[in-house]
């Protein structure tokens, strides 16, 4: 087996969310290891290096017609996408996130002769599986380019599990999960507690997500409610999405003054670096990302045992679980770190462990690159 750099094109969601953040880093891993890649969206994604020379950005250009309710990405993408195979001899096309890309990836590869199609690799994220998956105007349309791709990948048992039952989708699904690669912080604790107005003796608890539905931030809300004492800490929230009726809502459940929000942070190591533990209330996560983020930093996360969360943690091992819904069991938790700071320091140090063992830059990039030489590059 050839082991020349790769040439590969990655498709991704732009926005702030795991699936593109976990896409943009493992472009740059690659291309740091001295492979080429190509990134394929209507923005730019929002972690990937502007300034790499071997990283390069193709936007798809989104056209608004008269003719058409809604405007269409799918087209336009799977033109772009078939551009960019033949122009740069792309070797493998990583498709993160099924919906639309692995069917836009499908489409160009039938615009392309046989010899010019690089091999086409799906990552699964959870949404697209859990959510329109189950959706049937999408569930169908997700198989057949599952059906058609040379490899699928997931992040967890738990997805691979849901891959067969939800989509019923019965080829091999591999399980690579995700990594992160830390920058070094480029604040001081202290400077980041300044700045978030965080008090003498006031705890950092840290939420970072993207404030959609599936991260039940109602729960969030119902759980901060709860803990006591109440000047013991605040809840800093990173957020990726619209924090306006989060906001809202925590004004209304009288939580404002427990509440500091940040939007699209990218410096997010340095708050990370500045957090006592990490707070979690999603329905459901594949993987959570956030949690590596956090261990990495020997920050426990308290979070309800959802998904692919306790293949990421064990209970009282490298943070705290609860079943879902026990908000007041989350806040018991929660409390129970805030005033044993030698436990929590104890869990944070076994997650860090494990986050360098198990889900490092080095181990999964590798497990990445051997995948894409199993599924039979040109050579
Ligand atoms: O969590 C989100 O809403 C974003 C979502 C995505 O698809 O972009 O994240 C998913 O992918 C991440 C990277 O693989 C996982 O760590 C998250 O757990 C997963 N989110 C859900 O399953 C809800």
């Amino acid at each position: 087996m050839s082991d020349r750099p790769l040439r590969l094109g990655i498709i991704c969601h732009p926005s702030v969310g795991g699936s593109g953040i976990l896409a943009s880093e493992l472009g740059e891993e690659l291309a740091q290891r001295g492979h080429e890649i190509h990134f394929i969206s209507h923005a730019a994604p929002f972690r990937m290096p502007r300034d790499h020379p071997r990283i390069r950005f193709h936007p798809v250009q989104v056209n608004d017609y008269d003719l058409f309710k809604y405007p269409d990405y799918t087209l336009p993408l799977s033109v772009k996408i078939a551009e960019v195979s033949r122009a740069h001899r792309l070797d493998v096309l990583h498709v993160h996130y099924a919906v639309p890309h692995a069917t836009a990836a499908m489409l160009a590869m039938s615009m392309l002769p046989v010899f010019e199609r690089p091999k086409v690799i799906v990552t699964l994220h959870g949404t697209d599986v859990m959510l329109l998956g189950c959706d049937a105007g999408y569930g169908p349309a997700i198989r057949h380019a599952l059906d058609q791709a040379d490899g699928v990948t997931t992040v967890s048992q738990f997805l691979q599990r849901e891959i067969k039952a939800h989509l019923d989708f019965h080829g091999p699904v591999e399980v690579i999960p995700n990594f992160f690669a830390p920058q070094p912080p480029t604040r001081t604790r202290d400077a980041v507690r300044a700045e978030l107005g965080l008090a003498d003796g006031e705890a950092m608890v840290l939420h970072t997500s993207n404030l959609r539905p599936v991260k039940r931030t109602d729960l969030l809300l119902q759980t901060i409610a709860q803990i006591r004492p109440r000047e013991s800490f605040k809840l800093v929230v990173l957020a990726g999405g619209k924090t306006a009726p989060f906001l809202a809502e925590a004004a209304q459940a009288g939580l404002g003054d427990r509440i500091v929000v940040r939007e699209n942070v990218t410096a997010i190591e340095d708050y990370l670096h500045a957090a006592d533990l990490a707070l979690f209330t999603s329905e459901m996560e594949s993987f959570c990302l956030s949690i590596l983020e956090a261990m990495t930093f020997e920050c426990p996360s308290v979070a309800f045992a959802v998904g692919g969360i306790p293949e990421v943690i064990e209970h009282d091992k490298h943070g705290l679980l609860a079943p879902f819904g026990d908000t007041t069991g989350l806040a018991r938790h929660v409390e129970s770190l805030l005033t044993a700071p030698a436990r929590r320091a104890a869990l944070g140090k076994a997650g860090r462990e494990r986050a360098v063992a198990f889900f490092s830059a080095d181990r999964i990039v590798s497990r990445y690159v051997d995948y894409y030489r199993q599924v039979g590059i040109r050579t």
